[in-house]
């Protein structure tokens, strides 16, 4: 049992519905418990998708093909036209291609126009003057307002899921774009209030914002908060002006320098090396970890997974989830770092790229690699990223840290038995699975929903 069963259902989208307030059982119509969460679940990916297309679409791209499918995946949703559970899971593996495709294009056009990142030490501290901090995944935004702020004596700082604008040359040749500050998007709280200038929020996450900072949000198209001030066409010269009648930043060392931009030119570039030291046995075993974050503690499980990861190991990282672990110090092995940042959530298709061009140099395909993925999910463009990554036939990713909660007992059969899903659970003895040290079997290692989590 997943524990997620309290109410079976609940839909009130047409007027038949239960009691004029909702089917909860069955619906009226005659839709069942798993079709409802299928379509929930459609739903979830679909908004992912979402996101990146209306990134790219700021960028000036949009698809067709993608276009159709969201109407087509919408209409199925609609009641009285699709009542069959397999073509709703069918629906979900299309959408995960489209989120591919989607994640592609996004990325394409950030690489045309900003240039291939590469690897980039960012620091974490401030500098003495007035400063303006950039959170959310926009990276068009973060060029306009580099360009805008160049000369005026206004730093530019990143939080959260801006970090990997460092790693992109034609953002980081502005020398006024002066470092990380915060880690994932439910620090910001804490971390605006003692920021003493003004904050853009540029997408997703957002938290409504508290009265210590609240007048010196400004929320950009599609982010949106009560009294917030706007940016129109990207332009930030009321927030310039703003961030310099603003008490300044102090000049102040940060506890650590990042390193973010391995994109996967740079880490196949690597390739013939990370052959030799898999073959010679001092790489044992890639882990990708990482994903959307959230404030659970049940997210340490992230951080204290690689910390007990082997020495002969690295480990792939990406999204806001990368805070658990991107300020650990796990050196290298002859030169290949243990900690490599792929970027924002949006660049998992660098991760899709690395393991498809690593399986193919080493003659296998990507479920015989010595690669484990370990996903955090929270919102629902990781529900889009999963998604795509079963439908590429990738096996025996863990998930954490709890199962989604539209996931009853047919679904959750269905990501088992096709997809081998499994709930991250008790560390070591994930890592000895996961190392091929103990069976899945074995007690400790349950699959998904067995494990109470
Ligand atoms: Fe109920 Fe079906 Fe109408 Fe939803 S679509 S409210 S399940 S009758
Ligand atoms: Fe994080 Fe919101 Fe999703 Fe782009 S910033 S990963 S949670």
């Amino acid at each position: 049992m997943t524990g997620n069963e309290a109410l079976d259902m609940f839909c009130y989208q047409c007027s038949q519905t239960a009691r004029g307030t909702g089917c909860t059982l069955k619906g009226v119509c005659g839709k069942t418990p798993t079709v409802h969460r299928l379509q929930d679940n459609l739903l979830f990916a679909i908004k992912g998708i979402a996101a990146y297309m209306h990134m790219a679409r700021e960028m000036g791209v949009s698809d067709d093909e993608v276009d159709a499918f969201m109407t087509k995946a919408y209409y199925a949703t609609l009641t009285n036209v699709n009542f069959d559970a397999a073509s709703f899971v069918a629906l979900a593996e299309e959408a995960g291609m489209m989120n591919v495709r989607t994640m592609r294009l996004l990325k394409d056009t950030h690489v045309k126009n900003f240039g291939q990142p590469e690897p980039t030490p960012v620091p974490t501290g401030t500098r003495k003057g007035p400063g303006i901090l950039v959170t959310g995944h926009n990276l068009r935004a973060m060029h306009e307002l580099l360009k805008q702020t160049e000369g005026t004596g206004v730093n530019v700082y990143t939080h959260s899921e801006m970090l990997p604008a460092h790693g992109y040359p034609e953002l980081k040749r502005y020398d006024h774009l002066a470092g990380n500050i915060g880690k994932a998007w439910f620090d910001q709280r804490q971390t605006f209030s003692d920021f003493t200038g003004p904050i853009l929020v540029t997408t997703n996450c957002i938290v409504p914002p508290g009265d210590a900072y609240k007048d010196r949000v400004y929320v950009m198209d599609p982010v949106n908060v009560e009294d917030g001030k706007r940016v129109e066409n990207y332009d930030f010269s009321e927030m310039i002006k703003h961030a310099q009648e603003l008490p300044e930043l102090p000049e102040a060392e940060g506890k650590v320098t990042l390193t973010t931009g391995f994109s996967a030119p740079v880490i196949l570039s690597l390739a013939p090396r990370i052959r030799e030291l898999v073959e010679t046995g001092r790489i044992r075993h890639f882990f990708l970890v990482g994903g959307c974050d959230s404030p659970f503690m049940t997210g340490k499980y992230f951080r204290e997974f690689v910390q007990k990861l082997p020495e002969d190991t690295v480990v792939l990282t990406l999204a806001c989830g990368k805070y658990r672990i991107n300020d650990l110090d796990l050196g290298d092995i002859e030169g290949i770092p243990r900690v490599i940042d792929l970027g924002q959530c949006n660049d998992a298709i660098d991760a899709i790229d690395v393991a498809v061009a690593l399986a193919e140099m080493f003659g296998v395909g990507v479920n015989d690699l010595p690669l484990t993925l370990v996903v955090s999910w929270m919102e629902q463009k990781a529900a889009a990223i999963l998604w795509s990554l079963l439908a590429l036939g990738v096996k025996g990713i863990y998930l954490g840290p709890v199962a989604p909660a539209w996931v009853n007992d047919d679904i959750l059969g269905v990501m088992v038995d096709r997809y081998d899903i499994r709930l991250v659970g008790d560390v070591e003895e994930d890592i000895r699975v996961m190392l091929g040290d103990v069976t899945a079997e074995e007690p400790g290692n349950e699959v998904m929903g067995s494990s109470g989590a």
